[in-house]
């Protein structure tokens, strides 16, 4: 799927703004048919935004079920000859969009973004409205569960939503909404990818297009915008001799454009710019463009005061700057797919990603309770799954900045039943791209794992001296450094640590340290580091988290999860500094 562009032939408007808002207490909504008319008495909510924190009524907060958003819009006149398509790019977790009054989509899955047609709205008023959820059941990704409860003893209508991951879950339309005017005859979708023979680089395409026969046509240009070579049909190769890579740090980028046209007219055009790199991994070794590189960086989260998990390039930018400052040069999109503009932005800045869907919340914690069985993950999920890791990689597929998959977070891959699961997952994440290493992280014990042989990386989270063995710093050494190398004997693969961390409340001091000060998460984490040091089969670190986040509330979760080199509001905690030091003298590539 084509991130939305206008250029010489595209138009494209955003709905960006102040649209009406109304939440469904009672779900009735559906039966009262809202979509049907204007909103009665709405309230005032921003898109793209969560809708969660942006009142001060904690009802709002903490409701669990379906809002109604609203607003009006014109197409012009002179777009009629156009194909009109509206797109969300995002709305958590189910969304229906209506369009006066009629139902034109809907859309299950929270983190990915979805269009419409709606050709020959033009030159009149047209009224949008958007029903969104964010309901949790045992089919969709992230699951979770919903609880009602008859008992009088609660207020009418209480209800409580279950679910095993650890971050808010917020609800609205968290991306922008944007109205694409594209000619009738369309580029669909391009797909790119590169390979290098020696000094030569091929970058290989394939345009698909809808409507009556074209002419297709590829045209590549530098950095600069001088073109350097052409090719027609819809499918092809275009040599780059002496490229000049993409690299982490170093983010050259050329661009393709693909043209459609007919008698030698253009009908249709897209540019997308194309990072030549390669991607391969060994036992030891993670190789960009055929040299080892070392991960430092974060698992993160879409989150922040206010706005929740809306997409805000203010943001972007900021935690971009402070990943550049700090040193890093990756991370993980935990826990769900990011925002496209944060995948764009990553392109053109260098830093690489572990692009991973929202499979978290499969770990019941608890040996004694199965999650891998009817009725909690199962077949159906394992359906929404495999749709989720389809529709993710058509949206990403083209960013040179990602350069894995990530399948799932800390599933109870210890379970018999997950080894068949990851394997299909597996299975399709292959059949999808060949082009990138596939993995899954890991909380289980390396010799009770049923799954991870389907994969090419292992990332392992551990929270050693935290969770277990609270405080106590000197386990973390011996603890960690036999299941690193557990990991890494059982499965030949090469490791990365991609989780570990401590609850730090900026301003808090001890000497010597304790738990939840600034000096413990120094601690903590160089006791990590002198493992990692030692192990040369170690491909990287990647610290929980980058900066603090919102989760729900709960007696483990003080003002939600501390364990941020960053604060919320994205300032440095004394560790930042620290692991300033340490990732500034540590080389992206391995000698
Ligand atoms: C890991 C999860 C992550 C949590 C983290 C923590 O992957 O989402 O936030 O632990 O407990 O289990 O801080």
């Amino acid at each position: 799927m084509l991130y939305p562009q206008e250029n010489e032939i595209r138009e494209l408007k955003d709905l960006s703004g102040i649209w009406n808002f109304k939440v469904d207490w009672k779900d009735e909504g559906l039966e009262k048919e809202w979509y049907a008319r204007r909103l009665e008495n709405p309230l005032f909510m921003p898109v793209p935004s969560s809708y969660n924190e942006i009142t001060v009524d904690n009802a709002v907060r903490d409701h669990i079920g379906t809002v109604y958003y609203e607003r009006e819009f014109y197409i012009p006149e002179s777009w009629k000859d156009m194909r009109l398509v509206i797109r969300v790019g995002s709305a958590a977790h189910r969304a229906v969009v209506y369009l006066n009054g009629a139902k034109i989509t809907e859309h299950k899955g929270g983190f990915l973004p979805f269009e419409a047609e709606i050709t020959g709205m033009t030159g009149r008023k047209n009224r949008l409205t958007i029903s969104t959820d964010n309901t949790l059941d045992w089919t969709m990704l992230p699951p979770g569960e919903t609880r009602r409860y008859d008992d009088p003893v609660y207020p009418e209508g209480f209800r409580t939503q279950e679910y095993h991951f650890d971050f808010f879950n917020y609800g609205g339309i968290h991306r922008p909404v944007k109205i694409l005017g594209l000619p009738r005859t369309f580029i669909r979708d391009i797909r790119v990818t590169t390979s290098l023979k020696s000094s030569l680089g091929i970058i290989h395409y394939e345009v698909e297009y809808d409507g009556d026969p074209a002419d297709v046509k590829m045209i590549l240009c530098d950095a600069g915008g001088k073109v350097l070579a052409e090719s027609t049909g819809a499918s092809g190769e275009l040599p780059v001799p002496k490229p000049v890579l993409w690299e982490p740090g170093k983010p050259y980028l050329y661009h393709v454009k693909a043209v459609l046209s007919r008698k030698g007219t253009d009908i249709d055009s897209y540019s997308l710019p194309v990072g030549i790199r390669t991607v391969r991994v060994t036992e030891t070794e993670f190789l960009i463009n055929d040299k080892p590189f070392y991960f430092k960086g974060f698992g993160k989260h879409e989150d922040m005061d206010i706005k929740g998990k809306g997409m805000d390039q203010a943001l972007n930018l900021r935690d971009f700057n402070l990943i550049k400052w700090i040193g890093a040069n990756s991370f993980r999109t935990s826990h769900y797919p990011y925002s496209e503009e944060i995948m764009n932005l990553a392109d053109r800045l260098g830093i690489v990603i572990i692009d991973e869907v929202p499979a978290v919340g499969f770990n019941m914690f608890n040996k004694n309770e199965i999650i891998f069985k009817k009725g909690r993950v199962d077949e159906k999920t394992l359906q929404t799954h495999l749709e989720t890791l389809r529709e993710l990689i058509a949206r990403d597929k083209n960013h040179p900045s990602v350069v894995m998959w990530s399948c799932a977070n800390e599933a109870a891959t210890h379970e018999e039943a997950a080894g068949p699961y990851f394997k299909a997952i597996s299975e399709e994440a292959r059949k999808l791209d060949a082009t990138r290493p596939i993995t899954i992280v890991q909380s289980s014990y390396f010799d009770e794992c049923k799954a991870a042989q389907y994969f090419d990386v292992v990332c392992l989270n551990r929270y050693n001296a935290w969770y277990t063995d609270s405080g106590r710093l000197e386990v973390i050494g011996p603890m960690l450094e036999k299941e690193l190398k557990g990991w890494h004997e059982r499965f030949k693969q090469p490791v990365l640590l991609s989780e570990y961390g401590a609850d730090t409340i900026a301003g808090f001091h001890r000497e010597p340290a304790v738990m939840f000060t600034e000096e413990f998460q120094v601690e903590y984490l160089k006791m990590h580091h002198d493992v990692l040091d030692r192990l040369d089969f170690i491909i990287g670190e990647h610290i929980w988290n980058f900066a603090d986040f919102a989760t729900r509330q709960g007696v483990r979760r003080i003002d939600g999860n501390k364990k941020g080199l960053f604060t919320r509001q994205r300032q440095p905690k004394m560790a930042a500094h620290f692991v300033r030091e340490r990732w500034k003298n540590k080389p992206d590539f391995r000698k």
